[in-house]
């Protein structure tokens, strides 16, 4: 890395997008003299974090959620904030592909002063992917970024991925497009705050309303999220607009209610200790990675288990006493 960790720490804090982008980019690195600068720079940036609002992004492909991030970020900007997209794209490691590499689907918000675009991590970059979305928002945050806007793929754990580390996390929803595959029936509803209908127009209004009625029954069966919160079904349309100030308005409701109740921070405790547990395997690992015999005998091990040799367990302790003994 070229620039110093004061260098970075200056230019985010000035807003600088060239700068704030290499910050990310170090943050992303797998390399251990990288990760190194990285944890120097987080640390710097500690106390300018925490006073964006996180939102979380879901629905199936095509649902819409660039273009509702694009118009609601457009928005937002116009109300005086500022906006920071990032995304979550666990499967980009394995077919190089990236949700917001297209970044032609944000054109307007992408030339706005006060908005930054951050497309997935591609693989391959500096050494490897590292699931590093938390500590990208953090560098935002410290930029002074209002909300911080994340996308995800809308497939298996990235929403799981999202809710983990956000404040708010939003559905979108089609209307048809099959109850199942739109997570009805996949634990989304257990993780949503807000859900918005989207693509309604004149035509499909009446369609739109069945649906709004069909998703509050369903949510009826489950357990409230929080407290005091009746999860909003909204309707409108991404593209032309309709309905994003209610979400808006939802979101400051749902964050003024989370804020007197403690629950906001909370719940961002709460997600420091899993970062703090995901951080405590991806240091292990690559400690392990640096001493060919270690890894060596992971491997061995794994095998061992995989092939029922012995219990995975009995597998697990023979190779933590192993990886003690060496370090
Ligand atoms: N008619 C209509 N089309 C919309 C609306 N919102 C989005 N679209 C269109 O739906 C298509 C998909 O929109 P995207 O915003 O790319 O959807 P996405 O959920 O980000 O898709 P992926 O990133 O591929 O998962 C685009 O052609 C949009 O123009 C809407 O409110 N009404
Ligand atoms: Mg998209």
């Amino acid at each position: 890395m070229k620039f110093s960790t004061k260098e970075l720490l200056e230019g985010i804090r000035s807003g600088n997008k060239r700068l704030i982008a290499k910050a990310i980019t170090l943050v992303e690195s797998k390399k251990s003299e990288h990760r190194l600068q990285a944890e120097e720079l987080l640390k710097e940036l500690m106390s300018f974090t925490g006073n964006s609002i996180r939102v979380g992004v879901t629905g199936v492909p095509g649902a819409g959620k660039s273009t509702f991030i694009e118009n609601f970020g457009m928005l937002a900007i116009a109300n005086g904030k500022k906006v920071a997209v990032l995304a979550i794209d666990p499967s980009s490691a394995i077919n190089k592909g990236s949700i917001l590499g297209d970044k032609t689907r944000m054109e307007e918000l992408a030339k706005e002063e006060n908005a930054f675009i951050r497309p997935s991590p591609s693989s391959g970059f500096l050494g490897g992917v590292a699931n590093t979305t938390f500590e990208t928002m953090m560098i935002c945050e410290a930029a002074g970024y209002d909300y911080i806007l994340i996308e995800t793929v809308g497939v298996g754990q990235s929403e799981v991925l999202v809710a983990d580390i956000t404040d708010v996390f939003l559905f979108l929803k089609i209307i048809g497009g099959g109850d199942e595959l739109q997570g009805i029936k996949r634990g989304i509803m257990e993780m949503v705050d807000i859900i918005f209908i989207n693509k309604v127009d004149k035509e499909n209004l009446h369609k739109a309303k069945n649906t709004r009625l069909e998703l509050k029954r369903a949510l009826d069966f489950i357990p409230p999220k929080e407290k005091d919160w009746k999860v909003p079904v909204l309707l409108g349309s991404a593209l032309s607009n309709e309905g994003l100030n209610e979400v808006f308005e939802k979101i400051d409701e749902f964050i003024t209610l989370k804020n007197k109740t403690n629950r906001l921070g909370e719940v961002r405790n709460q997600q420091a200790e899993k970062r703090f547990e995901y951080w405590v395997q991806e240091y292990i690992l690559s400690e392990m990675k640096k001493n060919n015999s270690l890894e060596e005998a992971y491997l061995q091990h794994k095998k061992n288990a995989s092939a029922l040799v012995s219990n995975p367990s009995t597998e697990a302790k023979l190779f933590v006493d192993k990886f003690l003994s060496k370090n």
